[in-house]
């Protein structure tokens, strides 16, 4: 098979001094690029166990499979796969359902900010916690957490390259994009971009991909419509404040944040099919 090259570079390091880890997978062919991420909430471990067998088809079939090959001709491929490592950590040591990253807060001994609700775009207007101790703190200020740094500076660094952004969380059967908030902020009406159009269509051909897959059923729409009102999400950043045009949060297949490892297979395969319809129109 053709080469491909592979790149591995650290994007930040954690509170607890843990590496943000990017893989980059490049042909060498392609212009443009797409941006994979998870596991931004620990406890949501069918995301980054999905994702790394993404990489793993990816880095072994191009040349091989022709999907591979024709999604990486276009667009070089890159992953955070583990955005927020040491929560990730403690949901094997400590506590499985911890979701935030670990570090302190002052004035308080509760630990932890939500990183899905401390990008700062529109930060802290809906769906967030001022309280250190909740699971939806969003931390002192918009962007206040090294892992929210990191991941912003690489999308300020990349944006312009990006044709979509794809922040994979679980669970729920969804595919959302922006906005995540209301129109003024009022809670009553669910604001949608200019290009709201385009960004549905998207979500319709990915969506339907992966329904077909095993005949399941998937949301798709406005995260603030399908799922509730939320601000400083990373999607919702990457394309406000960088302008990347498809910037996406799934939640992944199943009922609950624990699976059964032999769901890790079938969220792959669906994902995938999902990958391969929506990287044909990009
Ligand atoms: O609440 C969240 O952050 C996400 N749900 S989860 O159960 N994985 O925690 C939904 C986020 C929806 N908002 C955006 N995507 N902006
Ligand atoms: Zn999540």
């Amino acid at each position: 098979p053709p080469e491909l090259s592979c790149s591995v570079r650290n994007i930040g390091s954690t509170s607890e001094g843990r590496d943000m880890i990017v893989f980059t997978v490049s042909s060498g062919q392609a212009s443009r690029g797409v941006w994979l991420d998870s596991t931004i909430h620990a406890r949501e471990w069918l995301a980054p166990a999905t994702v790394v067998n993404i990489m793993n088809k990816v880095v072994n079939e191009y040349g091989v499979d022709s999907e591979v090959t024709d999604m990486l001709d276009k667009h070089d491929m890159h992953f955070l796969p583990v955005m927020n490592p040491d929560g990730y950590q403690y949901t094997f040591t400590n506590e499985r359902l911890w979701r935030k990253n670990r570090a302190t807060n002052a004035g308080s001994s509760c630990r932890g900010t939500d990183l899905n609700r401390n990008y700062d775009w529109k930060w802290g207007m809906e769906g967030v916690s001022n309280l250190p101790c909740s699971d939806l703190y969003c931390g002192a200020s918009g962007g206040s957490e090294l892992e929210t740094q990191a991941v912003q500076n690489e999308g300020e660094r990349l944006a312009g390259t990006l044709d979509a952004w794809i922040t994979f969380h679980s669970y729920g059967n969804m595919w959302m994009h922006p906005w995540g908030n209301t129109i003024n902020h009022a809670g009553q009406t669910c604001e949608r971009a200019d290009d709201h159009a385009e960004m549905f269509a998207l979500a319709e051909i990915t969506a339907d991909a992966i329904q077909a897959t095993f005949n399941t059923r998937w949301a798709r729409g406005t995260s603030c419509e399908v799922i509730y009102e939320t601000t400083g999400g990373t999607d919702d950043y990457m394309k406000g404040a960088h302008g990347v045009k498809h910037a996406i949060c799934p939640e992944l297949r199943g009922n609950g944040f624990i699976v059964n490892q032999n769901q890790i297979r079938p969220s792959f395969e669906e994902i995938w099919n999902g990958l391969v319809a929506m990287f044909a129109e990009l």
